[in-house]
């Protein structure tokens, strides 16, 4: 079977407004355009990207997904804290970009347009703090189905699309540990990804604050030009 990467993105005056990408079938290309034109409310410039993918990967199963309802971000952040320290990663290295993170992380202290990559002893080694890694060309198989499980379960649309990149992450062997907020002001749960489980945290982040973003947590002895290959090259879809 082939498949092909469909990428939107859609801008108003300039800006960023919308965006999204699904890994699809030939037949399917048509019905999953026409989905992804529906999402930017108002746009002036839209790009549509539609590339052959020639080396298709497979990962079996997504990370298992498990919600911790708390008070308020500073105890969901805590949380996080001790879900990192789990796996060995120091807190006080953790909290110090994670407080970043939640005040912006790129140079002028705005949001980065990728993630962070921080290694185990605490170095930030991003090739650019303005972009960041985006981790892309990820989809399931079965995105119809898993989007309805999801939603039954009072999920939305945007956990169905981090997990999906979260599983990618988790998949490579040197990434330790995912933490994301949402850059959106009211969209206040986030996740921290170890031990292949999803740890949906709400809330993660202070109501109103508009900075968000990822921060991959890395082996000391991470290949980075290699890490950056995989995130953004190569092609994977979710069995189930
Ligand atoms: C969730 O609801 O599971 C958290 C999703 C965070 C998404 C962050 C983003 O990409 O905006």
């Amino acid at each position: 079977m082939k498949f092909y990467s469909v990428k939107m993105r859609a801008s108003l005056n300039d800006r960023h407004v919308s965006g999204g990408e699904r890994i699809t079938t030939e037949e399917s290309i048509q019905k999953v355009v026409s989905e992804l034109l529906t999402r930017p409310k108002e746009f002036d410039f839209v790009n549509i990207k539609i590339e052959k993918i020639n080396n298709i990967k497979f990962i079996e199963k997504s990370l298992d997904i498990k919600t911790i309802n708390v008070k308020n971000h500073k105890e969901g952040n805590e949380i996080a804290l001790k879900l990192l320290e789990e796996v060995g990663i120091d807190r006080e290295i953790a909290k110090a970009y994670i407080d970043l993170l939640h005040t912006g992380a790129n140079p002028d202290r705005e949001n980065m347009r990728g993630a962070m990559i921080i290694t185990r002893s605490g170095k930030r080694v991003e090739k650019d703090r303005y972009r960041g890694v985006r981790t892309t060309n990820v989809d399931f198989l079965h995105r119809e189905e898993v989007k309805k499980i999801l939603l039954e379960k009072k999920y939305t649309e945007r956990t169905l699309d981090a997990l999906a990149l979260s599983t990618k992450n988790l998949n490579h062997l040197d990434i330790i540990a995912e933490y994301c907020i949402s850059d959106q002001p009211d969209y206040t749960t986030g996740y921290v990804a170890v031990n292949n489980t999803y740890y949906r945290i709400n809330p993660l982040k202070e109501y109103s604050n508009p900075k968000g973003g990822r921060i991959y947590f890395v082996k000391d002895d991470t290949d980075i030009e290699e890490l950056y290959k995989y995130l953004q090259e190569e092609s994977f879809l979710i069995k189930e």
